[in-house]
């Protein structure tokens, strides 16, 4: 659900500002991570494919191949409040995206691609949060 997801993208954010530097992502394109969601934030540049390779390497979320690590994400997405709930549709998401750029041999880039694909189908699938929800549960961690 977008609560739940809220929850994991305040968490997830917090790990943005260590990859800043070695990603090369500059605050004039993504100042806060939870910006991601917004309406008028467009999933293109090539650094912030970088920067979720390196956040997602914070918590153990990726294999050797930069492909998500499916047991891990899903254990990291069920420690949160009623995370159980999202955990299975959101490894499934970002899985189906990962095999519609499968060919790119660009890390970042193709990270970037599957971030894009995986905002769109949140969003269809009604589990995407609103920037406010996730400033809500900012504190919390
Ligand atoms: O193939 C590489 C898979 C990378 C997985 C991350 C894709 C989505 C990142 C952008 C959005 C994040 C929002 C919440 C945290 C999800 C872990």
């Amino acid at each position: 659900t977008a609560e739940v997801m809220s929850h994991v993208t305040a968490h997830f954010g917090k790990a943005l500002e260590e990859c800043r530097e070695e990603s090369g992502l500059f605050a004039e394109v993504l100042e806060e991570f939870q910006h991601f969601w917004r309406e008028d934030f467009e999933v293109v540049h090539r650094e912030l494919g970088c920067a979720i390779i390196c956040m997602s390497n914070k918590f153990s979320l990726l294999q050797d191949d930069t492909r998500m690590h499916h047991v891990n994400m899903h254990d990291y997405v069920k420690g949160f409040p009623n995370g159980h709930v999202l955990s299975e549709k959101l490894v499934e998401l970002i899985h189906n995206c990962e095999k519609q750029f499968d060919s790119m041999t660009d890390d970042c880039e193709r990270v970037v691609k599957v971030a894009a694909c995986f905002k769109v189908d949140a969003k269809a699938a009604g589990i995407a949060p609103e920037v406010a929800m996730i400033e809500a549960v900012m504190e919390k961690y």
